[in-house]
């Protein structure tokens, strides 16, 4: 690990075993990394991949992916809960975790459905740690108790030189860069390093994917890695949700 930043896995897998078990039947995939790499796009093309192999997918994000949630998420974005302090935005970044569980990716997974998720609890140790400092005790206790034992079975990380991740983002956007968009470029290589480093620590769970190669190439590196360390349910015709 570099720049003495830590992830807090070390902390999370002591905790782990007293989580409760996991009810889930589907698979929870999590797509992760910095600005500008993608996720979106392959999470809505993972998704539509499945479904045309019979799969029952769902896209869902984070922060987001619930009612309640995606009302936190539009104002932690907009940076309406800034002057609480970067601890308490984790706590609510969390909070949003937790609702977007109940309601959505355990229900989902319950009925056998995939669930793809743009960003997740790595996000969590990436951004509030390298952002605001958070230590990592602090999340990984947060992390445990929010995820209450559902954790990814399979996590992408899109991999792109920060300048290019910036690069694309600035493309994209039509209106002013977002908070995190307007940080020091150190802030995203920091970023790149922190993922890679969660990837490194776990490597049983996180595939890193060049995501400087064609949408479709990343696609397809996608689809392999899905492929090779996920079991395909039984299928029987197209899929919904
Ligand atoms: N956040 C946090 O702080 N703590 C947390 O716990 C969580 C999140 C869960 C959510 O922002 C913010 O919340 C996020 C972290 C923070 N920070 N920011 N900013 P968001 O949901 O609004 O946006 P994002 O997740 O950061 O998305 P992104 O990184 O900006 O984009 P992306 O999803 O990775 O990429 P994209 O939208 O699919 O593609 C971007 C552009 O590149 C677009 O024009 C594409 O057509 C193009 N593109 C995509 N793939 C390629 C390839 N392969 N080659 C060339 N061009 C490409």
């Amino acid at each position: 690990m570099t720049r003495g930043i830590s992830d807090g896995s070390d902390a999370v897998a002591s905790d782990a075993v007293r989580d409760p078990p996991a009810v889930a039947h589907g698979a929870f995939i999590t797509m992760e990394g910095g600005e500008g790499g993608g996720k979106s796009t392959q999470v809505g093309a993972l998704v539509a991949r499945l479904r045309a192999r019979g799969v029952p997918a769902l896209a869902t994000r984070e922060p987001g992916g619930s009612e309640a949630a995606e009302r936190i998420r539009s104002a932690l974005l907009a940076g309406r809960f800034e002057a609480l302090g970067i601890r308490a935005e984790a706590l609510l970044f969390a909070a949003a975790r937790i609702d977007h569980l109940d309601r959505t990716i355990r229900p989902a997974l319950a009925r056998g459905s995939w669930v793809v998720c743009d960003r997740f609890h790595d996000s969590t140790r990436a951004y509030q740690g390298v952002h605001g400092g958070v230590d990592a005790a602090f999340l990984a206790s947060l992390e445990r108790v929010s995820l209450a034992g559902t954790r990814p079975a399979l996590t992408l990380i899109l991999d792109v030189p920060a300048a290019i991740g910036l690069e694309r983002a600035a493309l994209r956007r039509s209106g002013q860069a977002d908070r995190y968009e307007r940080q020091a470029i150190d802030f995203h290589h920091r970023l790149r390093e922190l993922f890679l480093a969660i990837a490194a620590r776990e490597p049983q769970r996180c595939v890193v994917v060049d995501a400087t190669q064609a949408p479709d190439e990343v696609e397809q590196a996608i689809w392999d890695a899905v492929t090779h360390r996920l079991t395909m349910p039984p299928t029987a015709g197209p899929g919904g949700s």
